[in-house]
């Protein structure tokens, strides 16, 4: 970027002038069709600009976080971004079956969750990618940068063994990069996050996010209605009916009760 501007990120359409060959300057930054990024109360980390597609990659080793999952979800469906659940190493058979009741949730509300192993077999995804600019996003150690290099080898991505003490990777991805699969799509490998915070999301948009609760929307006693604890909420009811998981609940009033200076709720 010319100057002081930083504003280009991965994914972005960007004009920029020739200097000197193989060198050039980025003059202007296209507008975006999405922005898929991370916020906690001091900074923001952007994981890809323009995706249309994220792909969650969970793994049964390291242990995956539900509630990284759910936060995610949060972050595509306020962009309108697709989402694919990728359980990956799938060829660790046992555990995987483990972490697939604990997804079975997910596919319940209508997300395609996928098995697969990037050491065996990835062609499973290869219909899932077309025509789209999908970001592989996840924790670290959940095997994005194999996958990548399993569906486009040429891209060489660095991969590190986790570490099984600290049952987690060891992030070794530091920089989101777009590879293109074929004519008509792209992926980016992204570095595995630890925390996925949603600061940038108002408080009356973070619902928007847990699929399972639009039907009960509008149907408050309140119309400003936080599904906190106000009486004549449509969506504690379909909780206590059981058609609304606790689990999804307390990620939901989790996410509400974060801690922005003026805005935070006691209970
Ligand atoms: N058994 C098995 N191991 C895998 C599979 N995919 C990746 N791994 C291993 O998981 C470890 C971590 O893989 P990476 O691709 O570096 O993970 P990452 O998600 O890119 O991690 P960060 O870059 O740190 O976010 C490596 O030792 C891989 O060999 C798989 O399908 N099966
Ligand atoms: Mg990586
Ligand atoms: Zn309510």
């Amino acid at each position: 970027m010319r100057g002081k501007k930083s504003g280009a990120t991965c994914g972005d359409q960007v004009e920029y002038q020739l200097t000197t060959a193989g060198q050039g300057v980025i003059e202007t930054v296209q507008p975006r069709t999405s922005l898929l990024y991370r916020s906690d109360a001091y900074k923001e980390k952007i994981i890809a600009a323009n995706v249309t597609q994220v792909i969650i990659v969970v793994a049964a080793v390291p242990s995956f976080s539900e509630e990284l999952i759910s936060r995610c979800l949060v972050a595509a469906e306020s962009e309108n971004i697709a989402v694919l659940i990728a359980l990956n190493k799938a060829d660790l058979i046992e555990p995987t079956q483990n972490a697939l009741a604990t997804l079975s949730l997910y596919r319940d509300l209508g997300y395609r969750v996928l098995p697969v192993s990037a050491l065996q077999d990835v062609s499973v995804l290869h219909p899932f990618l077309k025509n789209h600019l999908s970001v592989l996003a996840g924790q670290s150690g959940m095997g994005k940068s194999t996958l990548l290099n399993a569906l486009i080898p040429e891209a060489q991505r660095a991969t590190a063994e986790i570490s099984l003490a600290l049952d987690s990777g060891t992030h070794t991805t530091t920089h989101s990069q777009l590879y293109h699969f074929d004519r008509d799509s792209a992926i980016i490998d992204s570095p595995g996050f630890q925390e996925f915070g949603l600061n940038h999301i108002k408080e009356e948009n973070l619902a928007w996010g847990f699929l399972e609760f639009h039907p009960y929307f509008g149907q408050c006693k309140f119309s400003n209605c936080r599904h906190f604890k106000e009486p004549g909420c449509a969506v504690l009811a379909a909780v206590k009916q059981g058609k609304i998981t606790e689990r999804r609940l307390g990620f939901y009033h989790k996410l509400l009760c974060r801690n922005r200076s003026g805005t935070s709720l006691i209970g």
